[in-house]
Order: C-alpha cells, then structure tokens, then sequence
C-alpha cells in the first residue's frame, strides 16, 4: 500500500478539519476522460470551440452534442474506490467540506454530502434566456437543442464556461472552509484552472497542510507540503484508513 508523508502522519493528531479538491483525474478510473494530458478531452476539441458561451452561441447544435456525449458515457460509469474513500471520509474526521471542479455527479453517487460543484453538473441543464432549470429536458429531436418551455429559449448544460463567474454560493463556502481547515488534500486536478488553483493558496496561508495526489506533477506540486505520487484510487484509501485507524 503506498504510504503517506511521514510529516502528514506527525501532523495526523492534531488535525480537526480536513477540505479535499478535485479534479477530472479521480473519475479518470471510473472510465471519464480527463480534459488535459495525452487522453484528454482537449486533445481532439479545443476548449474555446466548446466550453464557453460564445461557441454554444455559434454552434448550439455542435456543443450540445459535445456534451450529449459526455452524458450519454456517464450513464455507463460507476464511482471508483476513491470516491467511496472520500464519501466515508466524511464520518471519520470531524470537520471535512469536499471542493469538486467535476460536472460528472459521481461524487454524490458514491455518497458525499458534505459538498460543493464548483463548476456545476452536466446532468443539470438551464435555458439560456431565463434561467429556468431542469434535470429532465423536453424531447427533441437528435443534434437539436431542446427549447425551453416557458420562453423558448434554448437549453445549455449548467456547467462553467471560461469566462463565466462561479456559483458564488459554492465558492464562498469552499474558501471559508479552506481558511480554516487544518489539512488541504489535491486529488487529480491539474491546478491550472482558476480561481478554482487559488483555493490551496487560501488554505496555505490559514496554516494548513496542503497534501497533493497525483499521479503526475502540477503547477500546484511546489506548494504541497506533502506530495503522494499515484493514481487517485490507490492514493485516496490510505487517507482514510489513517484517519480510522487515528480514531
Ligand atoms: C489522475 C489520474 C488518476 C490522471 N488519479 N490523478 C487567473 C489567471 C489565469 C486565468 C484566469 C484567471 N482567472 C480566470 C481565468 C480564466 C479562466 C482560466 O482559469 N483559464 C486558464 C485555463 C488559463 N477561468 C475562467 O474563465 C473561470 N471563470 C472566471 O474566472 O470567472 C471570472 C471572470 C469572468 C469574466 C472574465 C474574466 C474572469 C471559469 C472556469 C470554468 C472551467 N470550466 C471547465 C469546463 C466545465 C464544463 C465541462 O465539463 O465541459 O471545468 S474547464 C475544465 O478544467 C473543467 C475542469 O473542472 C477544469 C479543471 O480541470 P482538472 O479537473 O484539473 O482536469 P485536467 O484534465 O486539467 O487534469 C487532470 C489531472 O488528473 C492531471 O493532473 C492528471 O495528472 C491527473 N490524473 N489520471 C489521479 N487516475
Ligand atoms: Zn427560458
């Protein structure tokens, strides 16, 4: 089993609150793509062209199909021992708040409740025009963007497009948590993303531990204090094991 820092398990006594954030490369086992690296999504579709509000305005018809795709591959994913470590991790530690860049829900499917979507979840659509929110979209036929009931205005997944401000609400709670908490732990994210990459900072300079699990190395590996080097589902479960094991 691959061990944690020695320098985390000194701190493991002291440590109350814990706020873990992650990134595509916790589902990338559960058999979701990743959006950068040599697998990802971003090799073969240029994020511009896709995920902000002015390529859905020039292509509807293409970005939902984009993203028709992505739903259609969830329907066959499952969460993975990592997500289960971190939704049971929950109970263990007194204080935890789970920070997700993810639109994928496989969090919530693996049982975490103590949680913020920070770039919402591709299974939730809004109309573009007023707002109004659905789960269940109205039939339409393939490649056509379904409508909006009340206005006629088109659907678009309630996800974040570059140039879009975050759900306030879900980033205020996940940086108060950060300021406070007494371990901050990076699982599969590459950190270049923001403001979701300033997050650690804010957890950094409240005096917590900034743990980081990948399997590569990120713009944010410098300022971890503890770094473990493996894939989520292999690093994830010690976590939780020492905090039980802690009592
Ligand atoms: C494993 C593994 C395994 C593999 N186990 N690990 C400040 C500085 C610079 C730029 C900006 C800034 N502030 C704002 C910006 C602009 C922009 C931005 O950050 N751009 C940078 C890319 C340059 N940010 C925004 O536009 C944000 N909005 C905003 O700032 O509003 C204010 C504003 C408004 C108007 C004008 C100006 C400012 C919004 C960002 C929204 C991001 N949305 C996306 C798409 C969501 C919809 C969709 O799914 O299609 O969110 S982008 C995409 O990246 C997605 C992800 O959540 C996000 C982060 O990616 P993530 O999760 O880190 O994945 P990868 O693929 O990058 O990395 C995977 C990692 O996993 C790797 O490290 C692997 O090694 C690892 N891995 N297998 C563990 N098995
Ligand atoms: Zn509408």
């Amino acid at each position: 089993m691959k061990t944690l820092p020695d320098s985390l398990l000194e701190r493991l006594p002291q440590i109350r609150s814990v706020c873990v954030m992650t990134g595509a490369g916790i589902s990338a086992e559960s058999g979701v793509p990743t959006f950068r690296g040599a697998e990802g999504l971003w090799k073969k579709f240029r994020p511009e062209e896709l995920a902000s509000i002015d390529a859905f305005l020039a292509n509807p018809e293409i970005v939902w199909e984009w993203y028709s795709y992505r739903r259609t591959l969830l329907e066959s994913v499952e969460p993975n021992a990592a997500h289960r470590a971190l939704a049971r991790l929950e109970a263990v530690v007194e204080s935890m708040l789970l920070i997700t860049q993810n639109v994928d829900g496989l969090h919530a499917l693996a049982g975490s409740k103590n949680m913020v979507e920070l770039h919402g979840n591709i299974r939730r659509s809004h109309c573009h025009a007023c707002g109004n929110s659905v789960t269940e979209l109205p039939r339409s036929e393939k490649g056509v963007v379904p409508v909006c009931e009340i206005c006629g205005g088109l659907y678009r997944p309630s996800v974040v497009w570059f140039g879009e401000i975050l759900p306030m609400e879900a980033f205020g709670r996940a940086e108060r948590a950060a300021k406070v908490c007494d371990l901050f732990v990076l699982v599969g994210t590459s950190g270049v993303v923001y403001p979701a990459a300033s997050i650690p900072f804010s957890a950094k300079s409240g005096g917590a531990y900034v743990l980081e699990i990948n399997p590569e190395e990120t713009e944010l590996s410098r300022y971890a204090d503890g770094i473990v080097r493996a894939l989520a589902t292999v690093g994830v479960p010690p976590l939780l094991e020492a905090f039980t094991q802690r009592g």
